[in-house]
């Protein structure tokens, strides 16, 4: 049905950036295209090959972009049409991919289409209640039209009409998917991206893509809009990737996505599997969340199952169709560095994330611990309800030292938001100068990562161990040890093996025989530290480090060559 996926997305470290504070090129306080153009060079070093860029549409920027008032044109504080052009171009000479945010389930209540269907009854490209009192759920119309409109997110964000899954003669507005408006509005979308596509952007990640056709049982409609618009692109594109904001990628990539994140909403554990392994409790907040312990926990509560579950059923139901995509963060939850999880535990989550047959996302800033700024003001709509501010993952990128932290030249008092206050913030100048830095830790897991086939999203994975610590095997001859709590943690192998370190810190192979301690003293060569190169123990005398004890120190992470294939199961 779908086609082939593009080769190039399989080999792919994404990269997201918030346009607002990537890079401020014209000294105005906020991000813009030219800055991202400035720091290509950065991106290019860190080894990432795609840049997912949030909305840079022209927009009132009360949801920060996310309220789109016109989908053809740059916001004019990015840039123009022009200056987009021009990054992609420059990307492209950076063997960089640049991929656009599709905002097509509303858009802003400043949108042509929306004041003209403010005064026009026979006006379906939103969904309307043509009634004197607005059904519950409804916005009054600011307009001569009578009744209110359905929203898709915040109030000033109409959703646009894709018709209803199921009818009800008491609500008419219930068109049916094939009704003429939202016909028109599925052609809208693919002329949207066909206008960026024709400008050489690489595909886009789709906003709120699971909630196009309403009261839609199992999805049914909604994935055979999509389908519809993945074979358009197929055949016109096939180059092009879409990637979904639905958070259950076992239904999303089925219903014609390439690829789809796991997310901290969505799905059947309302994202459970990504807050399984990240969410700490200490950042964003939602009522319907419950309580959780995260498994990248410095007292290490947590457990890896329920990622692994829910991954282990989306890949079985994607198949060779596309990809879980697996984000550090992103610009509405919590970045890696939050609370209580500090920065000394990130090169373990990275190692993780670069190392499993996911595709890895980076959010801006991650790759230097930037932590989520705690308190910050509502800004463009960074607050959704009260306790869930977003600010504190979109504060901008610290590039080195300064009031502006090489963000911009702006007075402070002009800034997007305020970066972080803490004179020991991370920055890139200082990381890029210390090669025992979270930054370099990052580029080496990529570079390996691109260098080896075993370690990518196509690879194959067995999990050894599923605790503290996380061990399992990529290809044949790869051991990956992952152990994100501070105490140190050791388990045995059925067989001893032997196996030489390629990167990491705080990991030993061991005999068991000897009882070799697992540790209790911090990570030996601290994060970016090359791992031991010898568990001290009898395995390795005369020979390879070896023994049938995997060692791990607190915080401890190791991507291990091994001598001979490991048995199989
Ligand atoms: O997010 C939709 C969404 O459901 C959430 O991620 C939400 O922001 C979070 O749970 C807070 O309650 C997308 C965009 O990523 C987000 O930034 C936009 O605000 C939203 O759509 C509307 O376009
Ligand atoms: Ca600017």
């Amino acid at each position: 049905m779908d086609g082939p996926v593009p080769g190039w997305l399989a080999d792919t470290v994404l990269y997201q950036l918030y346009p607002q504070s990537f890079a401020d090129g014209n000294g105005d306080g906020i991000g813009d295209l030219a800055g991202i153009v400035d720091h290509l060079d950065h991106l290019a070093w860190l080894g990432v090959d795609t840049v997912w860029i949030t909305p840079c549409f022209v927009s009132p920027f009360r949801d920060a972009g996310y309220d789109v008032a016109d989908h053809f044109t740059i916001a004019p504080r990015y840039g123009g049409n022009d200056d987009l052009a021009a990054l992609v171009d420059a990307a492209r000479g950076h063997g960089i991919r640049v991929l656009l945010d599709l905002v097509v389930g509303h858009t802003s209540d400043r949108h042509p289409w929306f004041r003209a269907a403010i005064d026009d009854p026979d006006d379906h490209r939103y969904i309307w209640a043509d009634r004197s009192e607005p059904p519950p759920g409804f916005v009054a119309s600011p307009g001569t039209r009578p009744g209110g409109y359905l929203p898709n997110f915040f109030d000033f964000q109409p959703k646009l009409n894709f018709g209803y899954g199921r009818a009800n003669p008491a609500e008419p507005w219930r068109q049916p998917v094939d009704a003429p408006a939202p016909r028109a509005n599925r052609a809208a979308v693919r002329e949207i991206m066909d206008f960026w596509l024709g400008r050489g952007v690489a595909g886009f990640r789709v906003d709120m893509a699971s909630w196009m056709v309403r009261d839609d049982p199992e999805w049914v409609e909604t994935a055979r809009l999509w389908q519809e618009i993945r074979g358009w692109l197929d055949a016109t594109h096939p180059d092009a990737v879409l990637m979904s904001e639905w958070g259950d990628p076992r239904i999303a990539v089925p219903a014609g996505f390439h690829a789809d994140f796991f997310l901290h909403v969505g799905g059947d554990g309302n994202g459970r599997p990504l807050r399984s392994l990240w969410d700490t409790g200490d950042g964003v907040r939602r009522d319907d969340w419950g309580r959780l312990d995260c498994y990248f926990d410095p007292d290490g509560r947590g457990s890896p199952a329920a990622f692994l579950a829910a991954w282990r059923e989306a890949v079985d139901a994607i198949g060779d169709a596309g990809f879980v995509a697996l984000p550090t963060a992103n610009h509405d939850f919590d970045r890696l560095c939050c609370g209580r999880r500090t920065a000394e535990q990130l090169p373990a989550a990275f190692c993780f994330l670069l190392t499993w047959p996911t595709l890895p996302a980076i959010y801006y800033g991650d790759e230097i611990g930037m932590r989520y700024l705690p308190d910050l003001p509502d800004v463009e709509g960074s607050v959704t309800v009260p306790g869930y501010n977003r600010a504190g993952s979109r504060t901008p990128m610290q590039w080195s030292g300064g009031p502006g932290a090489g963000f911009s030249t702006a007075p402070p008092n002009r800034l997007y938001l305020p970066p972080d206050p803490d004179p020991r913030r991370p920055t890139v100048a200082a990381q890029r100068a210390d090669p025992g830095s979270l930054l370099h830790v990052v580029r080496r897991l990529i570079e390996l990562r691109r260098h080896t086939p075993q370690l990518g999203a196509r690879g194959s994975v067995r999990v050894l161990h599923a605790g503290y610590p996380l061990v399992y095997l990529r290809g044949d001859r790869f051991l990956v040890v992952v152990n994100p709590r501070r105490a140190p943690a050791r388990i045995g192998l059925p067989r001893p093996v032997r196996g030489t370190p390629v990167l990491g810190g705080g990991v030993r192979l061991a005999d068991g025989g000897t009882g070799a301690p697992a540790g209790g003293r911090p990570a030996s060569s601290g994060p970016g530290g090359d791992a031991a190169p010898n568990g001290g123990g009898p395995g390795g005398a005369g020979g390879r480090p070896g023994g049938d004890r995997v060692l791990a120190d607190g915080f401890g992470y190791a991507v291990l060559l091994l001598d001979e294939p490991y048995p199989p199961a």
